[in-house]
């Protein structure tokens, strides 16, 4: 029997767009749902009934939750192709290690960068633009975060390549001329179908963040 699988996402969410990567990446057949996530649906409240959140995978019936889980799942689901993590205990060590940065550090101070002002944004730029030099630092000069292959770091830190755009707009600084290598790493993981196809455009994100902005009285 062929495998069912089902994504339950929303489009702009930098969770679900790792998981659509990485099963574009293996070619796996796969059901999106878009989910309203201020009116959830009886599936994603079933599926996830710890946290109620996207991104969830439903593989013959049964839930995987949380996106860095999810990618290793698939990547172990569907390990005929494309390989995402090394199969050197090391190297997955740190793979792991910077996935937790991004979920655990990076994305609370670019979440700060758009929704704040004044002195406050100031600060997240600067912890920001740290972050972001420390990922250009650990990529080195690599094509990929794995050396020469596309894999797990990049699926994890590349959605947010749709937010640059936000960030430079709402932080007032450029991220080509605070991180030039890691802008073109950005640029090179967009080259594949797998990325292109599963990240919106910026333009509509940003009218997502100005929206938030206006409703929490900062715009
Ligand atoms: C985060 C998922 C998440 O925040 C992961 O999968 O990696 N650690 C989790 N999902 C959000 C949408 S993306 O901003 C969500 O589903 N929010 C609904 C809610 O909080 O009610």
């Amino acid at each position: 029997m062929a495998d069912e699988v089902t994504l339950l996402d929303f489009w702009p969410s930098m969770f679900g767009m790792r998981c659509r990567v990485a099963l574009t990446e293996k070619g796996v057949e796969c059901e999106y749902k878009d989910e309203d996530l201020w009116n959830k649906s009886e599936l994603l409240l079933q599926m996830n009934p710890v946290h109620k959140k996207i991104p969830v995978l439903v593989h013959n019936g049964k839930p995987v939750c949380e996106s860095l889980i999810i990618v290793e799942y698939i990547d172990e689901t569907w390990s005929h192709k494309a390989p995402l993590l090394s199969s050197d205990p090391y190297d997955r060590a740190r793979a792991r290690f910077w996935a937790d940065f991004a979920d655990t550090k990076f994305f609370d101070l670019g979440m700060k960068v758009l929704m704040t002002k004044g002195e406050e944004q100031e600060a997240a730029n600067k912890g920001f633009i740290e972050s972001l030099q420390r990922l250009e630092s650990e990529l080195g000069d690599e094509p990929f975060f794995r050396g020469s292959k596309f894999g797990f770091l990049d699926i994890v830190f590349i959605s947010v390549y749709c937010l640059f755009y936000s960030y430079e707009t709402c932080g007032n600084f450029s991220i080509e001329a605070e991180c030039p290598k890691l802008v073109v790493w950005a640029k090179r993981c967009m080259e594949k179908e797998s990325v292109s196809k599963s990240l919106p455009d910026p333009r509509e994100v940003y009218g997502i963040i100005l929206e938030r902005r206006k409703a929490v009285g900062i715009e």
